[in-house]
């Protein structure tokens, strides 16, 4: 009905389902029978139907019954003094695909896309990407350095760095990899492994040309090179025209220090640029009349195209968007009737404009509502309320960006950039809706 399809080869698929957070049979077959998703979720013929038919039905916790939580104290203040989520939400984590890297430390985690709202990625769910692991940073025993062609070098404590004056800005981070392994053919059945390696926060911390204005850059100087602080000193070089526009020394994420796993106690915030490009762990910055193109052979994103060149600096993400839910760890629950077709957009060039959502496999589009905020650099939040009647469809989401630019398929991005990449795939994602509501990643041929 669709023409040629992709789907995942099977034993891949098999593992991305071991580790997601489908619900078990069991689970789902409780579900129904206490109506939870049904009751409050499922309109027909638009009304909310079950919800007062289910009253009466043997849920002990319902109402108009009183709850057990309800016949005690609960815990007292400060028994959990970092809060955690409800235990209840213990499926709701990064997670690594075993396969994929040969051990932990070169690596990299997944945040959860399918479980989160709104357009903030909790701390702990923010996806994870190092090159030789987490290090531990005292931030006592932590400095930064500004050098080379500057007027005035300085070492600063993280103390120091908090007299600057400081920006709150909020901003993803995606690994140009993102994807990366779908370029060949769907492989995984999981919205959390295919499209994870993006997360947003508000980060806090001085602008780096605030810094720069500190240090006063000679004439000559035209790039930074970023150092990081971990096993892999990691570094990047940064043209000056970026840093003295949004770049940001970032110690705080979503209103607390960095965490660990994002840089404590400080990083590089490069709003709309790849990942790599965001160096955490900051201990240095050396303005340089050239990039360190030399050292960073090694260890440089590129892109390999179609004739065997390779594209050396890629340093905007371009836009992208995908539907979170329905996906394949989301699926169509309460049989056909009202959903909201549900997901996030962004682009590294500025604001998003509109997001289209298909649900004929491109064949029509509609426009879906973005969702307020719709911030420069940020993930944006679209929702479209859909139908289902209850056959498979196709669905698909487009975003077009504030220059124009809009969201490739799959096979015109390949027509530009061949099928020898890792990095940078932005294609737009099908996802497949079957009769049961389970939902497959397949790719349109
Ligand atoms: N020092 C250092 N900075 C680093 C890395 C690293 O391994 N070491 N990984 C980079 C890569 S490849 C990415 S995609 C981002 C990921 O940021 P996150 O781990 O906060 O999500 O950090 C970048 N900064
Ligand atoms: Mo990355």
């Amino acid at each position: 009905m669709f023409g040629k399809l992709r789907r995942p080869s099977q034993d891949v698929a098999k593992i991305a389902l071991e580790e997601s957070d489908r619900l078990s049979s069991t689970e789902r077959r409780q579900f129904l029978r206490n109506g939870l998703f049904t009751a409050g979720s499922v309109m027909v013929g638009g009304t909310f139907a079950g919800l007062s038919a289910k009253v009466g039905a043997a849920a002990t916790q319902y109402p108009p019954e009183v709850p057990l939580w309800t016949r005690s104290l609960g815990a007292g203040v400060v028994t959990n003094p970092y809060g955690m989520p409800s235990p209840y939400e213990k499926g709701v984590i990064r997670r690594n695909v075993p396969w994929l890297t040969a051990e932990k430390t070169s690596s990299v985690s997944f945040s959860p896309l399918q479980h989160l709202k709104g357009i903030i990625t909790p701390n702990g769910l923010f996806f994870e990407r190092h090159h030789a692991g987490r290090p531990e940073v005292d931030p006592q025993q932590h400095r930064l350095m500004i050098h080379g062609l500057v007027e005035r070098p300085i070492i600063l404590s993280m103390d120091d760095l908090q007299r600057f004056p400081s920006v709150s800005q909020i901003h993803f981070i995606e690994c140009p990899a993102n994807g990366g392994m779908e370029w060949r053919g769907a492989q995984l059945n999981s919205l959390q492994f295919l499209h994870g390696m993006v997360s947003c926060a508000e980060w806090t911390g001085v602008r780096l040309s605030t810094l720069m204005q500190e240090v006063g850059i000679k004439p000559e100087g035209k790039w930074v090179l970023a150092e990081g602080a971990d096993g892999a000193a990691m570094t990047r070089s940064i043209p000056l025209e970026k840093v003295m526009d949004d770049v940001i020394v970032a110690y705080a994420q979503n209103g607390e220090a960095l965490r660990p796993e994002q840089g404590y106690p400080v990083r590089l915030v490069v709003p709309g640029w790849e990942g790599n490009t965001n160096v955490k762990w900051l201990r240095r910055l050396e303005v340089g009349d050239k990039p360190w193109m030399q050292r960073e052979e090694t260890s440089k994103y590129t892109d390999l195209l179609a004739d065997g060149t390779a594209r050396g600096f890629t340093w905007v993400m371009d836009a992208k968007s995908v539907i979170t839910s329905p996906c394949p760890e989301m699926p169509l629950r309460g049989g056909k009737g009202i959903y909201q077709i549900e997901g996030l957009a962004w682009t590294g060039q500025g604001k998003v404009k509109a997001v289209d959502v298909s649900t004929d496999g491109g064949r029509s589009w509609q426009q879906a509502p973005l969702r307020e905020p719709v911030m420069s650099k940020s993930l944006t939040r679209f929702a479209l309320e859909w139908n289902w009647d209850g056959n498979p469809a196709l669905i698909q989401s487009r975003v077009i960006d504030e220059t124009g630019y809009v969201q490739p398929t799959l096979t015109q991005l390949k027509a530009v950039r061949g099928t020898n990449s890792i990095y940078h795939k932005n294609a737009i994602q099908t996802w497949q809706i079957n009769a049961d509501g389970s939902v497959d990643n397949v790719q349109l041929g």
